[in-house]
């Protein structure tokens, strides 16, 4: 692959990361096609089941894609799945050379996409900016690979590791910048999770309220012993999935008839967190944001399943005796959790961490 192919690429990705709030479950997917040097045409993949950004491109390229060079983020689709595969569509609109930024870790494609475009006799690579095409796709790879989402926990504390008063007062610690900064996350994750002492305390709805994304995401709540109020403001929202580790059937059909699913996944009186991922999985969930309190967000990360832990630091001091970002129980210091990458960046007066935990290569 030569230089000049780069910033094609690029802008090809520029496109994907126009759909990062609403392809779920499929990934975020750009293309562009290019002549001569010039892009002729350009497309992306805008929501599930509508065409694929290679699709989009060929349509505006029309006659003028034959012969031409394609750049896509991802290997283009071999398989019928809600829509007819793209290698299909490249070979029949006369394509020269396809450069994909990364194989698909969809089973059904892996690989197999760009062998049948070779076998075509196209000229094909793949590999060009696939650090930042992975990431764009993050959740996306890790479902396909691990069969759950990306889990990321959001916390907001003040200088000294404090998220809210001994009496649960939270609000607000961090920013109205931070705030906004949460509503993006909260708006490409499939799911949101919190659990039940934070709604008790807090009464949070999750749900994205600065711009219009044509969905929300689910809302998740772990609720061992269903102690959910069917009045809780998250239920005037629908999609919310509550899960228990303890049947009660009076509780459940109170929470039933207010819209919400009921789940028990228990093991050992607790919510099985990892057969609660499977789940979520299963379910189409590329990724997952946790905004709990210490305890839930403590049991995650014991459990070895925090992928990412953002956390928005407002340089304000509460001291003791608040309450922590998580219950770690560590015996030593040597269990400390060192994330594998580390960046910051500054939100307004805050700072924001994204600690990186998962998926290193
Ligand atoms: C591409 N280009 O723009 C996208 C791809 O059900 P479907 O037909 O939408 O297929 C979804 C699968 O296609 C998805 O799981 C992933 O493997 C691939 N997504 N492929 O060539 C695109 N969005
Ligand atoms: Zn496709």
């Amino acid at each position: 692959m030569s230089l000049p192919d780069e910033p094609f690429m690029r802008r090809a990705l520029e496109l994907a990361a126009r759909g990062l709030y609403t392809t779920t479950p499929n990934p975020r997917v750009g293309c562009v096609i290019v002549r001569d040097g010039k892009i002729i045409a350009e497309g992306w993949h805008e929501r599930a089941g509508e065409p694929h950004a290679e699709v989009h491109a060929l349509r505006a390229a029309g006659e003028l894609a034959r012969g031409a060079t394609a750049y896509v983020t991802l290997e283009p689709c071999s398989h019928h799945g809600r829509t007819p595969p793209c290698a299909d569509a490249l070979i029949a609109a006369g394509v020269a050379r396809v450069v994909a930024a990364m194989q698909d870790p969809n089973p059904q494609v892996a690989g197999n996409g760009l062998a049948r475009l070779a076998a075509a006799g196209i000229a094909v690579e793949s590999g060009l900016l696939e650090a930042e095409a992975r990431e764009l796709n993050i959740g996306f790879v890790s479902r396909m690979t691990r069969d759950r989402p990306w889990l990321r926990i959001k916390t907001g504390c003040s200088l000294d590791g404090r998220t809210a008063l001994p009496n649960g007062q939270s609000q607000w610690i961090t920013s109205p910048e931070s705030r906004a900064d949460v509503q993006k996350l909260r708006a490409r994750s499939c799911a949101m999770l919190t659990g039940i002492g934070t709604v008790l305390a807090d009464d949070p709805q999750l749900t994205v309220r600065d711009f219009a994304i044509g969905r929300q995401p689910l809302r998740v709540v772990l609720d061992s012993r269903l102690r959910m109020p069917p009045s809780a403001k998250l239920l005037q929202t629908p999609g919310v999935l509550v899960v228990c580790a303890e049947e009660n059937a009076a509780r459940r059909t109170a929470l039933e008839a207010a819209g919400a699913e009921v789940m028990c996944l228990p093991v050992n009186g607790r919510v099985d967190l990892m057969a609660l991922l499977l789940e979520l999985g299963r379910r189409g969930c590329n990724e997952v944001t946790v905004e709990a309190g210490a305890e839930l967000a403590g049991a995650f990360a014991r459990a070895g399943l925090v992928d990412e832990w953002v956390i928005y630091q407002a340089p304000v001091l509460i001291g003791d005796p608040a309450k922590g970002v998580a219950n770690l129980g560590l015996a030593s210091l040597t269990e400390k959790l060192c994330p594998t990458r580390v960046e910051k960046e500054a939100v307004g007066p805050d700072l924001k961490w994204a600690l990186r935990f998962g998926m290193e290569e």
